[in-house]
């Protein structure tokens, strides 16, 4: 394919479909070799339709038995069909039923959209466009029909037969077969049909509504997992009764579902009453789940479930509002995350996450309004762009009205808008009535790509006790948006004063200056505060209220003392992770000169004044201890990028404070052995302790010592969870302990059988920061524990190393390149989908260095030139190189 031949799609061309489909009712019959489904549609024009107008259905691949119109089998001249695409010439002008036979063979069906098979199991991925490769449709989010499921297969091959809604008819067939029928009743889009049909291991139990009503509950895993759902269960009860607590929402079905699968695109699917789940979210016993895979799946549950309202009951009227369910759905995980463990390392968390996975996407040639204007294939906009960044739109607008406008708007929103299509308008309209705030200068921030920097400069006058402070934003160009208007951007702040305490002030003015928020609407600013008794250390964008980079040339001293004193933890974090990057960039550029990088001992001293401190949360202090790392200092710097020179920079600074602060951590981990471990709990209390010590480990074998790699070796040996076990074998494969070899080979004897726990063995290896990692991961490729048909041992092997590991991914020969590239190559043809996620890791490969970059370039070059290339890849390629 050429891709500049494909004509992109865009928001602008917007019109709502011709016909309208009331009713599915689809009939699947599974048998080894093929699988049948008749799907009759009830078709009638829409107002304003013409009649007669023809109407063209979305297909992809699909095989044609028969076509019909009210029962009557059509002659092959009054349609055109081709795999792509179905149209019927002059269809009725009344309303009238569509019966189509199509033959599909999902064992074949490597994509893993639509129908396929995943180690035995039939089930289906729709969103964005799979439907249309299960029968010719009307494949777009505003077509909402009600849906009726009738399936039917061997009983020994599928016991297990699921669907959409609720099951309303079963019972035996002759041959040993049996049947199945699921009704729904909430019209919905085809991306959120869904069909499961074999044989698999269940947990039930019952949720009680705030209503109460009782639903009934079931998570399917394959045989062999039975013991490993009990934490995903628990977590979708808690998921639901937060939804009725925090947003009114009520469960509004008698059945809900989730059934985990190995073989899966992406993280889950929030299908109508029957998610679909990769199996890494769900299955979780301590011997086999780290605390991180814990709290994984249960963002995840929470995540697909909240989907029901805002997604399902609500969904969106084309992809390009993508967001409106996807930002504001991370939004509600992120803040039921916050209130299941602790808010500000939430916090802390989601923002590394933002940092490390959409500014690269922002600042560079991949980078996308939240909510683009065109594609040329909807399923690569499945972005940290429209996911993250859309979640801190939503995050921004509660700061700007306030918690109770915030409800009131969301309330206004469920109500005007449930079983709508909706558009960011409809939304965004609901807060500003709520709030009585026009916030049509605030939709900005779906139109223009690019994170805003603001740029900040102080002063005070002690004579007039004032305090000013000068804000100048500016948005950088991204491609297709050369020039910018300045956006509104909320600052909560603080003015802290030399007690520690946040000081008072008489007024302000030059802003809107609103309790702890200042909101710039302007390119630049001066907001001036009066009655301020001394000079204050300035506090600002606390809990990150925005989306930017701020830029304010703080002495170090206020740096350290914002670690110390500042009341938001989210800044005392900040203050740490901004004075480490100054000294990482300049270390790298110090590398770079062959010299030596300096580190400022005062950085040191607060750190572990910090670490030491036993009045605060550990896994707060673990995320204090967690320096920028390779791929955020590379972004800082932004050009002629060398990472060699920045992962010797960072390493000089982990070794710096694992010798200065030997003490602490040294006791961090004895105090933790002397407390003993107890029995294993999954919750925030516990992972935050496991994460201290890990990370207080990790930071003292930075220095190198053997004593230390040694009792790594016994704690891995020793470890009574996956946490710990995982976080030992790690430092002994990349500080090159003298076991390192003969622990992974321990490790696998273990867990081999393990698949979810193969990935954590393939990661590690891949992330390995030495030469010989490349070799080992060609060899790893044809290891009997991967294959390229899965999608989590891809990704655990070559996702990982070309987005973890950045001295080896861009090594200065380019074979990290070359391999990366033959990888995708060869991975377009049977899954595109993943290939193009893979691709995205050369999303910066213009701010390296020439001759890295002339190597990056001329490995997508490659990619580019093979024949037949996907539109995925293709896509991905295109924007990357142009
Ligand atoms: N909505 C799905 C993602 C579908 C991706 C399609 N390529 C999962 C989620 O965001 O909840
Ligand atoms: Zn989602």
């Amino acid at each position: 394919m050429r891709l500049e031949t494909v004509e992109p799609v865009r928001l602008a061309d917007y019109r709502p479909s011709d016909y309208a489909i009331d009713t599915v009712d689809l009939a699947v019959a599974f048998h080894e070799a093929e699988t049948t489904v008749t799907a009759t549609l009830a078709l009638r024009r829409r107002d304003g339709t013409p009649p007669g107008a023809a109407l063209l259905l979305d297909g992809d691949d699909i095989t044609l038995g028969s076509v019909a119109i009210d029962g009557k089998v059509l002659p092959p001249e009054t349609y055109t069909a081709a795999p792509e695409g179905l149209i019927l010439q002059s269809p009725p002008a009344d309303p009238f039923r569509l019966t189509l036979v199509t033959v599909l063979d999902p064992a074949a069906n490597t994509k893993l959209m639509g129908l396929y098979r995943s180690n035995g199991v039939w089930c289906t991925q729709c969103e964005a466009d799979g439907f249309r490769r299960i029968t010719y449709f009307l494949d777009r989010p505003d077509v909402l029909s009600v849906y009726t499921l009738r399936m039917e297969a061997d009983r020994a091959a599928a016991p297990v037969l699921l669907g959409n809604g609720n099951r309303v008819e079963a019972g035996d067939l002759p041959d040993g077969r049996h049947f199945a029928v699921w009704h729904d009743p909430w019209p919905k889009p085809a991306y959120l049909f869904a069909l499961v049909a074999g044989d698999l291991a269940a947990k039930r139990d019952t949720f009680v509504t705030a209503s109460g009503r009782t639903v009934e509950l079931g998570i399917y895993v394959e045989h062999g997992n039975e013991g490993r759902i009990d934490y995903a269960m628990d977590a979708l009860k808690r998921s639901m009764r937060w939804d009725e607590e925090a947003y009114g929402r009520e469960y509004d079905l008698d059945v809900f579902n989730i059934v985990a699968v190995s073989d899966f695109n992406m993280g889950a699917m929030e299908n109508k009453g029957l998610n679909i789940f990769n199996d890494k979210y769900v299955l979780a016993d301590p011997d086999v789940a780290t605390d991180s895979d814990y709290a994984g799946i249960e963002g995840v549950i929470a995540h697909e479930y909240f989907h029901n309202w805002t997604g399902n009951r609500i969904t969106c009227r084309d992809w390009f509002q993508l967001c409106l369910k996807e930002g504001l759905t991370v939004f509600r995980d992120q803040e039921f995350t916050s209130d299941m463990r602790s808010r500000p390392v939430k916090r802390i968390a989601d923002v590394r996450t933002l940092r490390s996975h959409q500014f690269p996407e922002d600042g560079g040639p991949l980078a996308h309004p939240v909510r683009p204007d065109a594609y040329k294939e909807i399923n690569n906009f499945y972005t940290a762009t429209v996911y993250e960044k859309g979640a801190e739109i939503v995050r921004m607008l509660k700061t700007l009205i306030g918690d109770d406008a915030f409800r009131r708007g969301m309330d206004l929103y469920f109500d005007r808008h449930d079983g709508d299509a909706a558009t960011v308008e409809d939304f965004v309209a609901c807060f500003a009535e709520a709030s009585a705030r026009p916030l049509d200068d605030f939709m900005l921030w779906y139109r223009q790509a690019g994170t805003p920097v603001v740029e900040i400069a102080e002063t005070y006058d002690a004579d007039a006790r004032t305090y000013r402070l000068a804000f100048r934003q500016t948005v950088p160009p991204t491609p297709g948006q050369p020039r910018k208007a300045p956006m509104v951007i909320p600052v909560r702040f603080g003015l802290v004063g030399s007690n520690g305490a946040d000081m008072t002030y008489q007024a302000a003015e030059g802003a809107e200056v609103r309790d702890d928020v200042i909101v710039l609407t302007e390119a630049r600013h001066e907001v001036v505060f009066h009655g301020v008794a001394e000079r204050p250390v300035p506090s600002l964008f606390r809990g990150f209220s925005a989306p930017v980079k701020p830029q304010l040339q703080s002495a170090p001293s206020d740096l350290t003392f914002l670690m110390r004193h500042d009341s938001d933890s989210f800044n005392r974090w900040q203050a740490a992770s901004s004075l480490a990057m100054t000294m990482l960039v300049a270390g790298a550029e110090a590398v770079r000169g062959g010299a030596t990088p300096r580190i400022d001992p005062g950085f040191l001293d607060a750190l572990d004044e910090t670490v030491a401190n036993p009045s605060l949360d550990p896994a707060f202090r673990a995320l204090m201890l967690a320096v920028p790392g390779e791929n955020d200092i590379a972004r800082e710097i932004g050009e002629n990028v060398d990472p060699d020179a920045i992962a010797t920079a960072h390493r000089t600074l982990r070794a710096a404070i694992g010798a200065r602060m030997e003490t602490t951590l040294a006791h961090v981990v004895s105090d933790a052995s002397a407390a003993g471990d107890g029995p294993f709990r999954p919750d925030a209390a516990g992972a935050g302790r496991r994460a201290l010590v890990n990370a207080a480990l990790d930071l003292l074998s930075a220095t190198g010592r053997i004593e230390v790699l040694e009792a790594v070796e016994r704690r891995f040996d020793s470890a009574t969870n996956m946490t710990d076990r995982v976080a030992a074998l790690s430092i002994l494969v990349h500080r090159h302990a003298p076991g390192a070899a003969a622990a992974l080979d321990r490790f696998h004897a273990r867990y081999g059988h393990v698949p979810l726990v193969v990935d954590k063995w393939l990661a590690v290896q891949a992330t390995a920061p030495d030469t010989g990692t490349l070799d080992r991961v060609k060899a790893l490729t044809t290891h009997p524990s991967f294959s390229f048909r899965n999608p989590n041992r891809t990704r655990a092997l070559v996702g990982s190393f070309a987005n973890l590991n950045p001295t080896q991914f861009a090594r200065p020969d380019g074979a990290g390149f070359g391999f990366v590239a033959d990888t995708v190559i060869l991975l377009d043809e049977k899954n595109p989908q993943v290939a193009a996620r893979i691709v995205t890791s050369f999303r910066s490969w213009r701010s390296y260095e020439p001759r890295r970059r002339a190597l990056a370039e001329a490995a997508l070059h490659r990619i580019a030139a093979k024949p037949g290339l996907s539109r995925d890849v293709g896509d991905i390629v295109e924007r990357t190189l142009a």
